[in-house]
């Protein structure tokens, strides 16, 4: 660990609290100036840190840049190392490095972090908007443990390790709208993209990256025109409800760290009925009429059911029952707008 990360980890366990220089440098083995050099560069990685003579340095508590340290801090799981955290200030897109290193042999529990993408993608090329200082995306290289059908349950399961670690972070209960949009007050917070790694000579899946990709805040200037009706944020401006939420919300070091440790830990249990209940308790489209996209073709239906491996059960309007998979359809809570 350089000496940077040494004393970012110290200000990180003491956020808003003062360190003095001595007991950093004792504690550290480091000189005076080997402390102060190592604060004025992580202030020129935009940490703010408070100096007061004869009292010490302060990480003050707005600081929410993403490090090892400070998911390290917060990470319950044994199974990822301060080697495998990979934050970084941009990328084009965690998921698209995720994949290279995946292939180039990273272990399981591989997580890539990013404060902003500047080409994050969604599902069959769309695209997820990803700007700075409002969001958390990342990806996590997950490794199979055998059984091959479980790859079609990680982004349903996925979808309920999100909801989970919000509800941990943030004492907020998100809903999912099948298959992997995680909604909350009626918008898309978070979107899920789960891609395969495969050999291609054998044809098995060698890795699965998930990405996960969630609005914390409203952008300051706001979304994008096309996303105004369909994206919201965990926090919402103006509401007084939320302003007292976001003052003692958690960095979004901590969200990572619990996003992680629910991500790993249901992955060990794919399937399980457990997870299943969770996902059909917080799926909201059950019950409801909607109507289903496959390719230029739409039909109404009502969707009924999740299967075990995470299909959604419809009735069409002619009395069939029909198992739709990810990735083959859309659906719609309302009709007429499709592209989502
Ligand atoms: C998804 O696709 O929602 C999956 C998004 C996965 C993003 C993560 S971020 C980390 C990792 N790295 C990546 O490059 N990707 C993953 P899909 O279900 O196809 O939804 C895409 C649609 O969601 C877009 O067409 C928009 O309508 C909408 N959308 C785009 N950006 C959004 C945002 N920030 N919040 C809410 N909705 C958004």
């Amino acid at each position: 660990m350089s000496t940077k990360d040494e004393v970012l980890r110290e200000l990180e366990e003491h956020k808003g609290i003062p360190v003095s220089g001595g007991n950093l440098s004792k504690l550290l083995g480091l000189s005076r100036g080997a402390v102060w050099k190592a604060i004025e560069s992580l202030r020129a990685e935009g940490y703010q840190i408070e100096a007061v003579t004869n009292t010490g340095y302060t990480l003050l508590p707005d600081n929410d840049l993403l490090s090892s340290e400070g998911i390290l801090l917060h990470l319950k799981s044994n199974e990822v190392r301060r080697e495998q955290l990979f934050p970084f200030k941009s990328l084009e897109s965690t998921n698209q490095l995720a994949k290279k290193m995946a292939v180039e042999g990273a272990a399981h529990g591989t997580v890539i972090l990013a404060e902003e993408q500047t080409a994050g993608r969604g599902r069959l090329g769309r695209s997820f908007y990803s700007p700075k200082g409002s969001g958390l995306y990342m990806s996590l290289i997950l490794r199979p443990t055998g059984n091959a059908s479980q790859a079609l349950s990680v982004t349903t399961a996925a979808s309920v390790a999100v909801c989970l670690a919000l509800s941990q972070t943030y004492g907020i209960e998100a809903e999912i709208k099948w298959v992997n949009d995680i909604f909350y007050r009626g918008k898309k917070i978070c979107g899920i993209l789960a891609e395969a790694v495969s050999d291609f000579q054998t044809g098995t899946i060698e890795a699965l990256v998930l990405g996960i990709g969630l609005n914390i805040h409203a952008p300051k200037e706001g979304f994008p025109k096309e996303l105004e009706e369909i994206a919201g944020a965990v926090f919402h401006r103006g509401l007084e409800e939320d302003a007292n939420r976001n003052q003692q919300k958690a960095s979004r070091n901590e969200l990572a760290a619990a996003l992680i440790d629910r991500v790993l830990a249901i992955y060990q249990n794919l399937g399980s009925e457990e997870i299943q209940r969770e996902y059909k308790n917080r799926c909201f489209i059950l019950g409801k009429d909607i109507v289903v996209y496959r390719g230029n073709d739409e039909f109404p239906a009502r969707a009924i059911d999740i299967d075990s491996e995470g299909g959604l059960i419809v009735v069409t309007q002619a009395g069939n029952q029909e198992v739709l998979r990810s990735g083959e359809i859309s659906i719609r809570t309302v009709p007429h707008e499709k592209g989502q």
